[in-house]
């Protein structure tokens, strides 16, 4: 792969919007994703391999558990610097920012907000150095979209939970130490356990073949009779909306690191539309390529101010579930049209590993379906401005 030559584009002059801290957070990130993640990225998706050893710069940067208090280990920073952290992460690989993410607003989260103080003492320091790394299982077979559904359960034994069932899909679960486990209990409520590997019965298998996310571990979690202890339960929210309310810290996430896909993505196209000579003049010259790298710097400095609005609101407790649906879906999907727009551009080029474009647009394919699809976001907006519910 060649060097990384990041130029990021602020077409309204954003930074000036942004605080001296969320600067220097969004700096130290962008430095060590060029120096750490950017060399090695291209043959670790080629490979289909996670890179273990940026684990303790992911959290030396504090890409995990950027808003959880320091009190737990976590950077105490806000919704903003958390935005920014995982935009520079997702323009390195969509696959690390996933990690992250995961780490951070799936497994970190719950234990810090639906947890009790042993759970949270226990879990989140760790969890914030590196030292444990999670996942969160919610996706089951043959419940996805609605995960209301799910089968996976648990018994009480008396002394310990009996939990059964299959959990797919799942980012981080063939090497995670802990996973939060959503499961129902006798009377159909879903709950969310910490599993802990090495609890007998269960098990990590890895998903392979995957052509999208390459550089991110996916697997399934499988729990046969697996006794956990009671202590493992979150005892502080139950309920679909628990595992929901996880997703929406997770979506807002998302919804700025399309952003730094799409960057990263325009930023190659431009530069390289600018050298490329075709009938004795830089490509950049055409006016159909100007269409696509004007169109795609609109629609980046669009999505820049959407998200930073919504992460003003996050700021002030008023953004909406539905608010960072609209976002996570804009975003994604101006991610993965910019990502197939840049990758024209380049020719032939585009489709090697020589350049990032054809990696991020592969991985947007993945990011475009997790989290809820595109289609269920738009489905989230429609029931919130009509309040009629097309899902059922
Ligand atoms: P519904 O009846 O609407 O709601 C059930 C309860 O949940 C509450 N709620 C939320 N709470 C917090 N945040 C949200 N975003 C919430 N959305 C709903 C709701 O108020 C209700 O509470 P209560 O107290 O009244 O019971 O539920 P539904 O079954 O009709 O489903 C609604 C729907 C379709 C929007 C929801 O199921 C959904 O979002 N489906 C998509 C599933 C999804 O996103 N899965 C993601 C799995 S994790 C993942 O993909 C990780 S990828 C990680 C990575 O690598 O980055
Ligand atoms: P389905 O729900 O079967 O949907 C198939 C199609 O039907 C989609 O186009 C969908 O939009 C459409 N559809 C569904 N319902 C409706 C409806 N009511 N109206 C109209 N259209 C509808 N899950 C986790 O729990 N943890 C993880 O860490 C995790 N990581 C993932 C990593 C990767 C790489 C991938 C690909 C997925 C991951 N997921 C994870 C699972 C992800 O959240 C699900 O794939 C996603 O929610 C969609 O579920 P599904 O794949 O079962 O598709």
């Amino acid at each position: 792969m060649r060097p990384d030559l990041f130029q990021a584009p602020d077409y309204y002059n954003l930074d000036e919007l942004l605080t001296d801290e969320h600067k220097l957070v969004r700096d130290a990130a962008r430095e060590w994703v060029k120096r750490e993640v950017s060399p090695i990225i291209e043959d670790y998706a080629q490979k289909a391999e996670f890179p273990n050893q940026i684990i303790k710069g992911l959290a030396d940067i504090g890409a995990f558990g950027p808003y959880i208090p320091e009190e737990y280990g976590g950077a105490g920073l806000d919704q903003i610097s958390y935005g920014l952290i995982m935009q520079e992460i997702e323009r390195g690989d969509s696959g690390v920012r996933s990690t992250a993410s995961v780490q951070s607003s799936l497994v970190m989260y719950p234990i810090w907000k639906y947890g009790n103080e042993e759970q949270r003492k226990k879990y989140l320091p760790k969890l914030a150095s590196g030292e444990f790394m999670g996942c969160f299982g919610l996706t089951e077979p043959d419940h996805g979209s609605n995960p209301g559904g799910m089968i996976t359960n648990f018994k009480d034994m008396g002394d310990h939970y009996l939990l059964n069932g299959a959990k797919m899909w799942i980012s981080n679960a063939p090497f995670a130490n802990i996973a939060v486990v959503w499961a129902k209990d006798e009377t159909g409520r879903i709950h969310g356990l910490v599993v802990e590997r090495g609890m007998e019965g269960f098990t990590t298998p890895e998903t392979h073949n995957k052509w999208s996310l390459r550089a991110s571990a996916t697997g399934e979690l499988i729990f046969d009779n697996v006794k956990v202890p009671k202590e493992n339960l979150l005892p502080n929210k139950s309920g679909l909306g628990a595992p929901l309310g996880c997703l929406d810290s997770a979506r807002y996430g998302i919804a700025w690191g399309a952003i730094g896909a799409a960057m990263d993505c325009y930023d190659t196209a431009l530069r390289y539309a600018k050298e490329r000579i075709q009938f004795d003049k830089p490509i950049a010259g055409t006016q159909l390529q100007q269409k696509k790298l004007a169109e795609m710097i609109t629609e980046i400095t669009k999505a820049q101010l959407l998200t930073w609005r919504l992460g003003v609101l996050r700021n002030e407790g008023r953004a909406t579930s539905a608010q960072i649906s609209m976002a996570k879906r804009n975003n994604v999907n101006m991610a993965i049209e910019i990502a197939r727009e840049a990758r024209q551009i380049l020719g032939g080029m585009g489709i090697t590993g020589e350049y990032s474009i054809m990696r991020h647009m592969m991985n947007l394919e993945s990011v475009i379906t997790y989290e809820g699809t595109h289609d269920i976001h738009l489905l989230i907006t429609g029931m919130d401005i009509t309040g009629i519910a097309a899902f059922k």
